[in-house]
């Protein structure tokens, strides 16, 4: 089963993805295995998954499929969450270390430390975040239900963690309540410069920019729409508007290109890569099916009290 070093020497980048392709779909059958990709992921991991998204669609979305191993091409928080969500199935995480440098900003130890500050404030924590720390939280939420969660709560302070933009993005949307942010960051949301938003918005002055909540204010403010991956998918579909530019990570436009012919999206930045989500790769997703590898598991004390942090959030109208 496994591809040959030379392989690559004898075969073009295409055959050598077809064949690849062919033998994870072989393999894929026998294992009786779900293949889910993150809106973020290379064109050709995106091509060979069943269901692309963002991570808690995914998740969702794997609680009703009859596989027993749903293989999670995206970073591990991801994976933990859809392990959460599916504890009777096998995760397998195809590359271990695609980690995420935001999630990995939320500590347990500097949570205590404002629980203890803030004693009457609500924790809120972004789907980004490691599982041991929704099961330290209140209440999760995502980019696209961050002000609808917030808004939903009695208490008039609120932590929210990890991500500082979407936080500061939650506080001018919900001015009622006192907004304790985290310091956390995106670096690859980081990139996006008010310059090169105003610049692309110059060459297209017809288009509409989205962006995503974990961008500086700078660019937010410029934006026509603010939300999720999923949320950006929703949202240009059913607008009638026909050129975006897109800020956040380059792996979206494959995607939107691919649900949206006749329409057109721009990136500000060629430098908006997240290297995590880009470490998935054809073989590295055989190489899991091969050897049944990495399986992410969640303790399950963590998992039962981060699951209640969700079901909290889905509970939000
Ligand atoms: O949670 C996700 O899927 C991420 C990282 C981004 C988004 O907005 O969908």
């Amino acid at each position: 089963m496994t591809i040959n070093k030379e392989d690559k020497r004898i075969y073009s980048d295409e055959q050598y993805k077809k064949k690849v392709t062919a033998k994870i779909k072989e393999l894929q059958k026998k294992r009786n295995a779900i293949i889910l990709a993150h809106n973020y992921q290379r064109d050709e991991i995106q091509d060979i998954a069943d269901i692309r998204g963002d991570s808690l669609a995914l998740a969702r979305a794997a609680i009703d499929i009859k596989q027993e191993t749903i293989i999670f091409c995206g970073v591990l928080f991801m994976a933990e969450s859809a392990a959460i969500l599916n504890p009777d199935k096998l995760v397998l995480l195809p590359v271990k270390e695609a980690g995420c440098p935001l999630a990995e900003m939320a500590t347990l130890d500097k949570l205590h430390l404002y629980r203890k500050q803030y004693p009457d404030a609500a924790v809120v924590c972004y789907v980004n975040s490691p599982a041991y720390i929704k099961a330290e939280c209140d209440i999760c939420c995502t980019s696209s239900n961050a002000i609808k969660v917030v808004k939903s709560l009695s208490n008039k302070q609120v932590v929210f963690l990890p991500d500082r933009n979407l936080a500061r993005y939650v506080a001018q949307n919900v001015p009622e309540k006192e907004i304790i942010i985290w310091p956390g960051f995106c670096i690859t949301h980081m990139r996006v410069k008010e310059e090169e938003v105003l610049k692309a918005k110059q060459e297209h002055p017809d288009a509409e920019l989205v962006a995503h909540p974990e961008c500086e204010p700078e660019v937010l403010q410029h934006a026509d729409c603010v939300t999720s991956t999923g949320g950006m998918f929703s949202y240009i579909k059913s607008s009638p508007k026909k050129k975006f530019i897109i800020a956040t990570e380059k792996g979206m436009l494959y995607g939107l290109g691919k649900e949206n012919p006749g329409k057109e999206f721009f990136l500000p930045s060629e430098y908006l890569i997240c290297a995590n989500m880009k470490l998935t790769t054809l073989g590295w997703v055989l190489h899991s099916l091969e050897n049944l590898v990495y399986e992410v598991t969640v303790d399950k004390e963590i998992r039962e009290k981060a699951r209640l942090s969700l079901d909290r959030m889905l509970a939000v109208k």
